[in-house]
């Protein structure tokens, strides 16, 4: 009889990379597997969502470059959090260019994401070059990891079925820095490999640019993904603390259902 492994298990597999070991001990630690997707538009409230919330998250995910009051000392403050809260900080830049500029823009400008997020994502559109472009820059590669974006939750979205399969591959060559997915459903039987989705909701629906919304339960017991990334389901809710926890609830039966 085939058992899947905890996340407990897929931490001390061997070739786990030291990030996705640090958020499988997270989540089992503090048995959650909801990413909290912060699209807020100023550090004050970012931080105190991130205090308020950080109890029931395994990662925070950012958007830098919405932020409008960004300084490094507002970085500093959320990395603060992470650390009193344990959690990790996903910088969701989607980087798409060739190798030698997402290295410039993985490190400089105002940003320098790489000083300071744990976890980023890439397309893989560009081919392996982005990958390795990234990579080049890290004097320490146990500290900074990197998910593939291989599905996109949107409406008619290009990768099909070829893209996300070769999508996989390149990150199966690249094991010391890509840690898994953006994805709708699991597409790696590696279990080192962390699935990642975005557009989750308590109810099936949909935005009004396409963005597609699964529940948790669909997401995590029925497509086999690992960790649920939830925004506006959270962002909009009335009292946003609560929802929090529903999610985190809601994600952690689900994974224990599967
Ligand atoms: N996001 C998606 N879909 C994707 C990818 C990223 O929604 O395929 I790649 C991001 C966009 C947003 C968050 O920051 O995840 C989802 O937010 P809502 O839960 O508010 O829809």
């Amino acid at each position: 009889i085939h058992r899947s492994l905890s996340f407990r298990e897929r931490g001390m597999q061997k070739q786990t990379h030291p990030v996705a070991r640090r958020l499988f001990d997270i989540m089992e630690q503090k048995q959650t597997n909801l990413c909290f997707s912060a699209d807020v538009d100023n550090f004050a409230e970012l931080l105190e969502l991130a205090d308020k919330i950080g109890q029931y998250i395994c990662c925070i995910k950012t958007h830098v470059d919405i932020m409008e009051d960004f300084s490094a000392q507002n970085i500093k403050s959320l990395k603060e959090l992470s650390v009193r809260h344990n959690f990790l900080i996903f910088e969701d830049r989607k980087f798409a260019d060739i190798g030698n500029t997402v290295r410039s823009q993985y490190t400089g400008g105002i940003y320098k994401i790489s000083d300071w997020c744990d976890i980023t994502n890439a397309h893989s559109l560009p081919g392996p070059g982005i990958v390795s472009g990234l990579k080049s820059s890290l004097d320490d590669k146990s500290t900074r990891a990197c998910l593939l974006i291989a599905e996109m939750s949107s409406q008619g979205n290009l990768a099909d079925s070829k893209y996300k399969q070769s999508t996989v591959e390149m990150a199966s060559e690249h094991g010391d820095f890509v840690i898994g997915f953006i994805c709708t459903s699991k597409v790696s039987e590696n279990p080192s490999h962390i699935h990642f989705t975005p557009g989750v909701k308590l109810i099936n629906g949909v935005d009004g640019f396409g963005q597609k919304y699964l529940t948790p339960d669909e997401v995590i017991r029925r497509r086999g993904s690992d960790v649920i990334i939830v925004g506006r389901g959270i962002t909009e809710s009335a009292n946003r603390i609560k929802t929090a926890k529903e999610f985190q609830e809601a994600g952690w039966m689900a994974y224990n259902r599967r």
